[in-house]
């Protein structure tokens, strides 16, 4: 079953969506790149992060487990459901809960952390697609979106909601906010543009894929490292994205 529309909308929610047998596949290989993670990251998680990212260029994970994460990132069934042209596989990010559950979480359009400038950013949504593909391990409470905001700049409040102006607060709740639960076998599908939130509790673990455009001004922030380089690219379907 699919709700939404990732063109229109800026979302899609496709339910049920992995079989077991495919997420078994990644799952030991997601754990054991977290485990190190918070062993090696202790401080900053205790400063409240809730996401790491970059796990197939990581040096604690072997070749055959990057080729299993590989193929899983250039599958069919996943590049198949990219509704634009030529995308360019990006990174990858585990979320998970912030050390302490009573960290606010925050609105936000993941634009506003690139460095351009807000004039620049209303005319770069209008075109520019940069999609995570939300894998969750466990039930999570989910992600919270604004349908459509992957192409329309802010209303007043969502403005100033984001940007904590006004006595506002990034978490404040905002009138057009639609929460999409998840469960194991779900996939979301949604525009890092668009204005959003993460839900935290149950000890979630998600595991993030993100595309993009075929784009310089988008590429410039992908790290090489990332990509098959220690894998001849014909081993794999759909290696245009990389
Ligand atoms: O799940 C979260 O905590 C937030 C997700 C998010 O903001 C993002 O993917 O950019």
């Amino acid at each position: 079953m699919k709700i939404g529309d990732y063109t229109e909308f800026g979302f899609s929610y496709h339910k049920n969506f992995f079989k077991e047998e495919e997420l078994s596949r990644i799952e030991p290989i997601l754990i054991k790149f977290h485990n190190f993670w918070l062993e090696e990251n202790s401080e900053i998680y205790l400063k409240g992060a809730l996401n790491s990212h970059s796990l197939t260029s990581s040096k604690n994970l072997n070749k055959q487990e990057k080729k299993i994460l590989f193929d899983f990132i250039s599958s069919n069934r996943i590049i198949n459901l990219i509704e634009f042209d030529s995308p360019k596989f990006l990174n990858t990010q585990l979320f998970f809960d912030p050390n302490n559950l009573n960290q606010n979480n925050y609105w936000h359009r993941d634009i506003q952390y690139t460095g351009i400038s807000e004039t620049e950013q209303k005319e770069v949504i209008k075109t520019q697609n940069v999609v995570h593909f939300r894998i969750p391990l466990k039930k999570e409470l989910g992600i919270e979106l604004i349908p459509k905001t992957h192409r329309i700049w802010d209303s007043n409040e969502e403005y100033e909601v984001r940007n904590s102006l006004n006595n506002r607060k990034p978490n404040d709740p905002l009138k057009k906010g639609k929460l999409i639960e998840l469960r194991r076998s779900d996939l979301l599908i949604f525009s890092a543009n668009m204005i959003h939130r993460g839900i935290y509790g149950n000890d979630r673990l998600s595991f993030d894929i993100i595309y993009c455009n075929n784009n310089p001004q988008i590429l410039k922030f992908r790290d090489g490292n990332n990509l098959p380089i220690e894998f001849e690219l014909k081993e794999f379907n759909n290696a245009d994205i990389f």
